[in-house]
């Protein structure tokens, strides 16, 4: 974060813009309802459709590698909510088309825009590869766990360099495993409830002088690895623990010893290299 940026000036509340990107996609679905509340039009936007639309709702549907769509889709947006682009693991072709060159895209489009603040979900595995159980703020240092947690890296690092020259104000969310419940036993750490993740969305979104802050997003898991770092600057007080269903799910989990079980990436260590070599 820096503090010699220009003055802050989060988007008024209700915004009447919100750009939700990804509004297809699993956590877009999600949050799409929960949205509302906070803007007057709801720009939803895909390269599929998200289907039919409420009366405050209207859609836009181009890919994000697309960049004069791009910047016409930002045309009078105030903010943005950022879900859009790879979500796993992937060959770098298709990482680099959604998340490098669509972020760099949908960042130009903001500031010839004057869009005024976007969210970003960024990515737990942007330090997927510290070991399990090391406790983690966002100052430590990265260890993507593959070409998804650098370009994750890469979108917190175009927020910077447009909140410093531009004065485009990003929150990054280092989003952990957003889900209805924990799933196994690495999620008893991971997991963002569907209430907390609606929480933290609205408190980036709407919290005053913001600046470039980069959080974890995380429940209030007993067993969580990572710091509240940040949260108190947006207000995020998450509600929820995972703890309630360790009985249930902490038999769920990799083969000891492997790269899965051993860092706190999960299922990502396994994917990849995506091209024949020397084993
Ligand atoms: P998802 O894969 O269900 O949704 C992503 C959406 O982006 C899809 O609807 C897809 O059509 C769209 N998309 C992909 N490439 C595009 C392109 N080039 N142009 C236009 N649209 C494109 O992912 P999910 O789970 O909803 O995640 C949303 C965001 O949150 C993603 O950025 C993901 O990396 C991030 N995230 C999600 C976590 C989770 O637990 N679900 C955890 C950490 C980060
Ligand atoms: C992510 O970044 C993915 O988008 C999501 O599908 C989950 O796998 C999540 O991280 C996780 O680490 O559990």
């Amino acid at each position: 974060m820096s503090d010699s940026a220009p003055l802050p000036a989060g988007p008024p509340a209700p915004i009447s813009r919100l750009l939700l990107t990804g509004a297809a996609g699993v956590l877009g679905r999600l949050l799409r309802p929960r949205l509302h509340r906070v803007c007057e039009q709801l720009l939803l936007h895909d390269r599929v459709s998200s289907g039919a639309l409420a009366a405050h709702e209207a859609e836009q549907v181009c890919d994000l590698s697309d960049h004069a769509a791009m910047t016409q889709l930002l045309q009078g947006v105030d903010a943005v909510v950022h879900l859009g682009g790879v979500s796993m693991e992937s060959p770098f072709e298709q990482v680099a088309a959604s998340n490098l060159h669509g972020v760099f895209n949908l960042y130009e489009a903001a500031r010839l825009s004057g869009c005024r603040r976007i969210v970003f979900a960024s990515s737990n595995h942007a330090t997927g590869c510290y070991p399990r159980g090391q406790a983690l703020s966002a100052s430590d240092p990265p260890r993507p766990d593959g070409y998804y947690g650098v370009s994750k890296l890469f979108g917190e690092n175009m927020a910077q360099l447009y909140w410093d020259r531009y004065g485009l104000e990003t929150v990054c969310l280092r989003i952990g495993t957003a889900s209805p419940t924990p799933e196994d036993r690495r999620a008893l750490s991971t997991w963002l409830s569907p209430d907390d993740l609606e929480r933290l969305v609205l408190a980036a979104l709407l919290a005053p002088g913001v600046g470039c802050l980069t959080v974890y997003g995380v429940s209030a898991n007993s067993a969580r690895w990572w710091s509240d770092q940040g949260w108190d600057k947006i207000g995020y007080r998450p509600q929820d623990n995972a703890e309630a269903w360790r009985s249930q799910v902490e038999g769920h989990d990799f083969d000891a010893g492997s790269p899965m079980a051993r860092l706190q990436g999960g299922s990502f260590l396994g994917l990849g290299p995506f091209e024949a070599g020397p084993a």
